[in-house]
């Protein structure tokens, strides 16, 4: 299961959106709070506060950098 944690204004929030959307992919959202200090959820999968996190069953990915070459990677446009 892919999980996103995100705070929906972020704009590297919606670049995993829209990624996770052309690869037609299902996913939950972890709606996060503005401030970095109250992300406690953000915290127990990453050990940090910024978003957007993505958890796909027991990996754990920091940073649109990082989270958008591993989706196209893992599930290829068909
Ligand atoms: N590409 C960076 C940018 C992430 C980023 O700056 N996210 C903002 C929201 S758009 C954030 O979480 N800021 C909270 C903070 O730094 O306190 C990363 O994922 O590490």
């Amino acid at each position: 299961m892919i999980v996103l944690y995100q705070w929906e204004p972020c704009p590297y929030c919606k670049m995993v959106r829209d990624t996770l959307a052309e690869l037609g992919l299902a996913y939950e959202v972890v709606e996060v709070p503005r401030e970095r200090e109250r992300r406690e959820a953000v915290y127990q999968v990453s050990r940090q506060y910024t978003v957007p996190v993505l958890t796909d069953d027991e990996v754990v990915i920091v940073d649109e950098e990082m989270i958008i070459p591993y989706l196209e990677k893992k599930y290829p446009r068909r």
